[in-house]
């Protein structure tokens, strides 16, 4: 399964692809193989980018559940990180995105606001993993997400993204801030930025591979 992994880095970005094993070789490709569909959840807390994350690397038009944000939600919806965002996801996105050919990735978009979070247990099944998109402003809004997977024991992998004007971190000192164990791939990135997205997703397929039982 490793050289789904790379085929995927190599049709997304060939310098990936060689870090991860070499140069290709002519008889390293093989066309007749069928496509491979794996589910990855987007999860995290509040407005941390998860539906940019999806909106960024979709293929299709992505399904959004976006209502606008009212008054009405002043108390809950904590909006100071974020003073541009005008909407919410109310049930979750959806998008595909297809790597080399034949690595499909439907990707599952979560509802950030905890009085949506009974759907996650749907959103989640038949997923190969999750990632957890953080922000270094406001990092313990990650927590219920970190502790929804390990408690399912889901394979995840955890991404900073940083919004501009937010303090720049290693992303050791995040795993250090998060107390993750240390075979979880810690990453920084842009959610707005499809190769960014790309390589956190490359990671996660990685990860999964590396820890999930044949
Ligand atoms: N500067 C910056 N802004 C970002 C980035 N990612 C997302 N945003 C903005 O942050 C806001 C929140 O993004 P969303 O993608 O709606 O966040 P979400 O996690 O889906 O939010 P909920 O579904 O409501 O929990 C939007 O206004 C985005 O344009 C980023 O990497 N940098
Ligand atoms: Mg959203």
């Amino acid at each position: 399964m490793d050289s789904v992994v790379s085929d995927a880095a190599r049709g997304v970005s060939p310098l990936l692809a060689e870090a991860v094993e070499g140069p290709e070789q002519p008889w390293q490709t093989d066309r007749t193989r069928a496509p491979i569909a794996t589910k990855i959840v987007v999860a995290g807390g509040f407005g941390v980018g998860k539906t940019t994350l999806v909106t960024a690397v979709s293929e299709i038009t992505p399904l959004q559940t976006e209502a606008l944000m009212t008054e009405a939600s002043e108390e809950t919806d904590d909006l100071t990180s974020t003073p541009g965002k005008l909407t919410t996801t109310v049930a979750m996105d959806f998008g595909r995105l297809t790597l080399d050919d034949d690595l499909v990735l439907y990707l599952f978009g979560t509802p950030g606001q905890q009085r949506f979070w009974f759907m996650w247990d749907d959103l989640v099944r038949g997923a190969i993993g999750a990632v957890v998109l953080a922000d270094t402003r406001r990092l313990k809004d990650c927590f219920p997400a970190l502790d929804y997977f390990e408690s399912c024991g889901l394979p995840y992998v955890v991404a900073v993204n940083h919004f501009d004007g937010s303090e720049r971190f290693e992303p050791e000192d995040v795993r250090e801030a998060l107390t993750i164990p240390a075979h979880i791939p810690v990453m920084i990135m842009d959610a707005r930025r499809r190769i960014s997205v790309i390589e956190t997703l490359l990671s996660l397929v990685g990860h999964a591979l590396d820890v999930t039982p044949e």
